[in-house]
């Protein structure tokens, strides 16, 4: 440092060399880079005979123990929610249904107004809304968080003609206050099926299968009447209670009911169809909508939405 570091002796010989007469330069240029290339071959050789001392002295003095067992690979794991999804969309998959995936950020028109709900109508205030500051150039159209899946309803039907046999699972957003049961960004699994003949028989016996397969051979189910502007006649399915056999006094789970209602249902509006130019003669269909999170809170006994996304890997590492 002292000869050869950027403030050095040496380094401001050199340095300083250019104030030197012509004569003098010469000699003394000669000499520092002499003096410059004998330190420099010094401080290599001696660093190499301390590398070499250190070597030797770690083959005779150190001990590497082979069998020392190696440090555990802690393996990955997939998230509670991740987990779920799979199996519903298994479950679909195994009666004949594609998976498909839409954009979460959606324009009113796929996330309203294809689906029977146009600007003004009181049934948007089911969807507390996150609204996005966009508009398309025209001024026509807003954009927002989706608010559920089933926009992908109108998109896949306005991409294909009928058979539709599609599981849309995603994320949805709503401006919503969190609580035990309700987290304001979460997922659904959308189901739409439509052809020339599908009755409310055929949703009924799918729905039923999908229970079966995700809850138990032994499950029953339950439908009544629920309102979703774009179905018609629209159901909300509960299954019995699994953990109390249907009996419901004294449960947790069920909370006395007997019964756990899973999704939303039913056969797809007539004008949800003319919407996308389908030939409403022809063609009926059914759709559904369930809440992944609430089946695994079920399924796993989790009593708040919100460990879900607090991202803390002691409730992560129970799955
Ligand atoms: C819907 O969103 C409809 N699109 C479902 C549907 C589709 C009906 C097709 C008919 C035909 P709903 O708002 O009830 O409906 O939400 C559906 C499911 O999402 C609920 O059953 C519940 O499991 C889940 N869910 C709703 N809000 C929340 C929330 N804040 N946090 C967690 N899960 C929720």
């Amino acid at each position: 440092m002292a000869y050869l570091g950027r403030r050095g002796h040496l380094t401001l010989v050199l340095r300083n060399l250019a104030q030197l007469d012509m004569e003098q330069r010469r000699t003394a240029g000669a000499q520092a880079n002499q003096a410059k290339r004998t330190l420099e071959e010094a401080l290599a050789r001696r660093t190499q005979e301390l590398e070499d001392a250190r070597l030797a002295m770690s083959a005779t003095q150190e001990r590497l123990d082979v069998t020392l067992p190696g440090y555990p690979v802690t393996g990955g794991r997939l998230h509670p929610t991740t987990r779920i999804i799979r199996e519903v969309c298994e479950a679909f998959v195994a009666m004949g249904f594609s998976v498909v995936e839409g954009p979460e950020v959606e324009w009113d028109r796929y996330n309203f107004e294809l689906l029977n709900i146009p600007k003004g109508h009181p049934a948007r205030d089911m969807w507390n809304t996150l609204w996005v500051d966009y508009q398309d150039p025209a001024g026509q159209q807003s954009m927002l968080l989706r608010t559920h899946t089933s926009p992908m309803q109108a998109r896949v039907m306005e991409s294909q003609q009928p058979p539709v046999r599609v599981i849309v699972p995603g994320k949805v957003y709503r401006y919503e206050a969190t609580d035990a049961t309700h987290e304001w960004h979460f997922h659904q699994v959308e189901g739409l099926a439509v052809d020339d003949g599908i009755t409310f028989a055929d949703l009924k016996g799918t729905l039923y299968e999908f229970a079966r397969r995700m809850f138990g051979s032994e499950r029953k189910v339950r439908f009544r009447c629920d309102y979703f502007p774009f179905v018609e006649p629209g159901v909300d399915m509960s299954i019995d209670c699994f953990a109390c056999g249907g009996k419901g006094s004294g449960c947790r789970i069920c909370r006395d009911s007997g019964w756990i209602e899973i999704m939303g249902a039913g056969m797809v509006h007539p004008k949800v169809l003319a919407g996308v130019g389908y030939d409403t003669a022809k063609y009926t269909g059914f759709a559904f909508g369930l809440g992944p999170e609430r089946i695994a809170m079920l399924k796993y006994g989790i009593d708040d939405i919100r460990h879900f996304y607090a991202n803390d890997l002691r409730f992560l590492r129970q799955f």
